[in-house]
C-alpha cells in the first residue's frame, strides 16, 4: 500500500504521507513537493483525524419524513429509493425538475462523471457547483484577456525570483501558509482592507500594505495604471506587439489620477505612486489576485482592471513575470474544466457551441441533440429550488451551501422546500442534516483520483487506506444510480483510471486538454501542467509565444469602477467583509469536527476597531448581533486597533446563527454570476442571547 498522497483541503495540494501514529491511528506528515517543499499548515497536519472520527457516517441514512429522524439502511434500499424518486420526478415534471450541485473539491474524475451523470442519466441542464462562489470572476476575466483560463499560468516556484509581487485580496499567510515560502520577493505589496497576516508580513519585510475600502479595488487598479503611465513606466513595445485595446482601457483609467483614487479608495495618493513605482521599475514582477478582489458583484471587471495593469507593465507571457489568480479549493482548477458548470462541457468547452457538443456527444456515444443546454448559475439555481419554476429535487456532492451560500437563511428555506434532497458526504454537514437521504462516501486518502492544483499541475492522490466497511466512493454512487436510471453500466465506469482515460478523450482538442495525462506518467513523477494533448511534455509556462485568442494577442478590457452593490447608510453604517482563518476550512463541516482546530476557534467572532465597538456599546469578548438587510449573525467582538473604523470582518466558517452568510448580499456579477461575499452594509448591536445553534450537528440530528 502507498503512504504518499495530497492534502484534502486547499489548492496548494501539499504532499503528505499517512503514517501510523503512536496509537495506531493514521497521522499526516509533510512530504516534499514543489508547492509545499515539506511544509503543511495546521489543517493539513490534523487532516487524518477525520478518517477515523466517531462523527463519520458509515451507513446510508434515509428518512421519508423531513421532520423525522434518519434511519440507517442498506445501499440497495437507499439507491433504489433515490433512483425511483428521481425518475418519478422527471416523469412528472420533466428532466429539469432535478438539479445537481457539485464542487471544486472533487477530483477531476468525479467532476467529469458528475457532469456526464447530469446531462445523460438525468438529462438535466440544472447543474452548477460551488466554484461559482470561488473562481468564476477570475476565470471570466482570464478568458476575456488571455483567451483561456489557467489560474496561474506559471509554476509557483517562479515567484521566488521576483523583485515585486502585488497580492490583491489574498491572504496566503492564513489560507495557504506554505506558499509564503515562495513569496520571498524583496517587495511585497498587499492590497487588503484589513491588516491581514499577509499584510503584516509585507510590512515587516520592507513591503507595502494598501488598505482600500471594501469593493474599491477596481478604482485602485485604475489609479495604479494612471500613476504608472504618468511616471512613464508602461511597456509600450509589449503593448504594441502583444496586446489590443489599450486605448479604450486607458480612457477609463484617465480619470483616476492618484488624488482621485485616494478619494474613492481611501489609499493615500503617495502610496498609489509608490506602489506603481515598485511594480513598474521591477525587472521581474507579478500581480496576483485572490477572493478579496474577486468576490464582488463587479468581480470580473475588477480582475480585468488588475490584468490591465499587468498587461500595461508587460508582465503576462514573459518569463519571470506574470499575472495569476490564486485558485482556492483542492481541485478549484480541474473542477472548473470538465463539465460541472452550468454552461460547460469537458475540456473547458462551451455547452452552446455546436462543435463542442458534437465532440462530447461522440465520446459519450449519444446524439448531440440529447445533450441539454445551459442551466442556472449556483446561486440562481439554489434560489430557484422548490419554487414553481425551479427543480424539486437535488443531488449534492462536496458542498455545504446551508452555511457557505450567500444570504444563507434564504438558501436554507429553498433547500427545505425541496421534495427530495440527496447528499453524498462523510460527515453530517448542515446541508446533509437537512437532507432526505445521506450517502456515506470515502475520503481523500481512501480513493484514487487526480487533482489539478493552483498552478495547473496535475497530481495523483493515492489511496493509502481502505475505506471503512459500508462506505462507497462517489464514483461508485454515481455509477450505481446511473444504472438504476437506465444507463448502460459501461457508460458510467466507477474505476478512477477508466474515468480519467475517458476524460482525456472528452477533453482532447479543448482548452483544458488532458488527452496525454495518464496515471503512469504521474506516478513516474513527470511534471504535467495542462494542456497535455499527447505524450509530449505539458505546459508549465503559458503565453510565452502567444496568447490563446485567434490573433495571439492579449486583450485589454475597457473597464471602469462601479463599486459595491450595497454601501453603508444611516441604518447600516458599516462595511462587513468576510473571509478565512488559518484553522478552519470553508463551511467548517470538516474542520469544526477536528478537536485541535475546534478548540482553537470554536465560535464566530467579528473583528472591529475598538472605537467602532464602543460606539455600538460593545467591548472585547461581548456577543454582538451583526445585522444586515438579509439577516443577522452572532459573533464575539475581537478588537483590532489596526482595523479600518468603517469596516468589520467575519470569518464564514461557522453555522446556524453564527453564520456570516446570514448577512451576505446575493448581488451577482453580470458576467460570472459570482455573489458579493466581500461587501455588505451592516450595523452592530449588543446580542441579548448567546448563540443557540450547535456548531456541529451529528449523525442522526
Ligand atoms: N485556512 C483556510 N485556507 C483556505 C480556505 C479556507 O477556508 N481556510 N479556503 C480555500 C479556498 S476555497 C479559497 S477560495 C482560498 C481563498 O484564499 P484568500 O483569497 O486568501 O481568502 P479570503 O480570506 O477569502 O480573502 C482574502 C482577503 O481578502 C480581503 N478582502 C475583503 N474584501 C476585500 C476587498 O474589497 N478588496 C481586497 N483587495 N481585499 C478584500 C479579506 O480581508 C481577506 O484577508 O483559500 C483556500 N485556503
Ligand atoms: N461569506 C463568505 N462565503 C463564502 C466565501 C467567502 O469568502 N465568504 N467563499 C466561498 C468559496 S471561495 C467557496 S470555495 C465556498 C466553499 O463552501 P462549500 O461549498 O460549502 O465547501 P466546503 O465547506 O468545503 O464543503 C464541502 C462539503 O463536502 C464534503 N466533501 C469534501 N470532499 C468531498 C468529496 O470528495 N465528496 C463528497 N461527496 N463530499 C465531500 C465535506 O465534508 C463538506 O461537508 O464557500 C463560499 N462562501
Ligand atoms: S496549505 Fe492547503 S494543501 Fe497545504 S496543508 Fe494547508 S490546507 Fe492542506
Ligand atoms: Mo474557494
Amino acid at each position: 500500500m502507498n503512504t504518499r498522497t495530497h492534502c484534502p483541503y486547499c489548492a496548494l495540494q501539499c504532499a503528505m504521507s499517512i503514517e501510523s501514529g503512536p496509537d495506531g491511528a493514521p497521522t499526516a506528515r509533510p512530504a516534499d513537493f514543489p508547492t509545499n517543499r515539506g511544509g503543511l499548515c495546521r489543517k493539513g497536519w490534523t487532516s487524518a483525524e477525520l478518517l477515523h472520527s466517531p462523527q463519520r457516517i458509515t451507513r446510508p441514512l434515509l428518512r421519508t419524513d423531513r421532520s423525522g429522524a434518519f434511519a440507517e439502511t442498506d445501499w440497495d434500499t437507499a439507491l433504489d429509493h433515490v433512483a425511483a424518486r428521481l425518475a418519478a420526478m422527471r416523469a412528472e415534471h420533466g428532466a429539469d425538475s432535478v438539479a445537481v450541485f457539485g464542487s471544486g473539491g472533487l477530483t477531476n474524475e468525479k467532476s467529469y462523471l458528475l457532469g456526464k451523470f447530469a446531462r445523460l442519466a438525468l438529462g438535466t441542464s440544472q447543474i452548477d457547483y460551488n466554484g461559482r462562489f470561488c473562481m468564476s470572476s477570475a476565470a471570466a476575466a482570464g478568458n476575456r484577456a488571455f483567451g483561456i483560463d489557467r489560474g496561474m499560468p506559471f509554476p509557483l516556484p517562479d515567484l521566488a525570483a521576483a523583485d515585486t509581487v502585488l497580492l490583491a485580496g489574498a491572504n496566503p499567510a492564513e489560507t495557504m501558509p506554505p506558499m509564503m515560502g515562495h513569496l520571498t520577493a524583496p517587495r511585497l505589496i498587499v492590497v487588503d482592507p484589513r491588516r491581514s497576516a499577509t499584510a503584516q508580513y509585507a510590512l515587516d519585510h520592507g513591503g507595502l500594505h494598501l488598505a482600500p475600502r471594501p469593493g474599491t479595488d477596481a478604482a485602485l487598479a485604475l489609479g495604479l495604471l494612471h500613476a504608472a503611465r504618468t511616471a512613464d513606466l508602461l511597456d509600450t513595445d509589449y503593448i504594441a506587439a502583444r496586446t489590443t485595446g489599450f486605448d479604450d482601457a486607458w480612457r477609463h483609467a484617465a480619470a483616476f489620477w492618484p488624488e482621485q483614487t485616494e478619494q474613492v479608495t481611501g489609499v493615500p495618493a503617495h502610496r498609489v505612486r509608490e506602489a506603481a513605482h515598485l511594480l513598474g521599475t521591477a525587472a521581474r514582477a507579478y500581480v496576483l489576485t485572490g477572493r478579496g478582489s474577486e468576490q464582488h458583484a463587479t468581480g470580473t471587471d475588477t480582475v480585468s482592471a488588475w490584468i490591465n495593469l499587468a498587461l500595461a507593465l508587460g508582465l503576462p507571457g514573459r518569463d519571470g513575470a506574470g499575472y495569476g489568480c490564486i485558485t482556492g479549493q483542492g481541485n478549484g482548477q480541474g473542477g472548473r474544466e470538465h463539465g460541472q458548470k452550468a454552461d460547460q462541457l469537458p475540456g473547458y468547452r462551451k455547452i452552446d457551441d455546436p462543435a463542442a457538443r458534437a465532440h462530447v456527444a461522440d465520446t459519450w456515444g449519444v446524439d448531440p441533440d440529447e445533450l441539454p443546454g445551459p442551466g442556472r448559475s449556483a446561486f440562481e439555481l439554489l434560489d430557484s429550488l422548490g419554487t414553481g419554476d425551479g427543480p424539486g429535487a437535488m443531488l449534492l456532492l462536496g458542498s455545504n451551501p446551508a452555511v457557505s451560500a450567500p444570504s444563507a437563511e434564504r438558501v436554507r428555506n429553498r433547500l427545505q422546500s425541496l421534495d427530495l434532497l440527496v447528499t453524498c458526504d462523510f460527515v453530517m454537514s448542515e446541508t446533509a442534516a437537512m437532507s432526505d437521504v445521506v450517502l456515506p462516501v470515502a475520503q481523500w486518502a481512501e480513493e484514487e483520483g487526480t487533482m489539478t492544483n493552483l498552478e495547473g499541475r496535475l497530481l495523483r492522490r493515492r489511496a493509502v487506506l481502505d475505506p471503512p466497511e459500508g462506505v462507497r466512493t462517489d464514483l461508485q454512487v454515481l455509477s450505481a444510480l446511473a444504472v438504476r436510471l437506465g444507463q448502460p453500466a459501461a457508460r458510467f465506469p466507477d474505476r478512477p483510471d477508466a474515468v480519467l482515460a475517458e476524460l482525456g478523450r472528452a477533453s482532447a482538442g479543448g482548452g483544458a486538454d488532458y488527452a496525454g495525462v495518464t496515471p503512469q506518467r504521474l506516478d513516474e513523477g513527470e511534471e504535467l501542467f495542462w494542456p497535455v494533448p499527447g505524450p509530449e511534455a505539458g505546459t508549465p509556462r503559458m503565453f510565452l509565444d502567444s496568447f490563446a485568442h485567434p490573433d495571439g494577442r492579449a486583450r485589454f478590457a475597457p473597464v471602469s469602477h462601479r463599486g459595491a452593490a450595497e454601501r453603508p447608510d444611516a441604518d447600516y453604517p458599516l462595511y462587513a467583509t468576510t473571509g478565512r482563518l488559518m484553522g478552519h476550512y470553508q463551511s467548517g463541516a470538516q474542520t469544526r469536527r477536528i478537536a485541535e482546530l475546534d478548540a482553537a476557534e470554536p465560535r464566530a467572532y467579528v473583528e472591529v476597531h475598538p472605537d467602532t465597538g464602543a460606539r455600538a456599546g460593545l467591548a472585547e469578548g461581548d456577543w454582538a448581533r451583526v445585522v444586515s438587510r438579509r439577516g443577522a449573525a452572532l459573533a464575539r467582538i475581537r478588537h483590532r486597533s489596526d482595523a479600518r473604523t468603517d469596516t468589520v470582518f467575519l470569518p464564514f466558517h461557522f453555522a446556524g446563527d453564527q453564520a456570516a452568510n446570514n448577512l451576505t448580499n446575493p448581488a451577482l456579477d453580470p458576467t460570472s454570476r459570482m455573489p458579493e461575499f466581500k461587501v455588505s452594509a451592516v450595523r452592530l448591536e449588543p446580542a441579548d442571547t448567546a448563540p443557540t445553534a450547535p456548531t456541529a450537528p451529528t449523525a442522526g440530528g
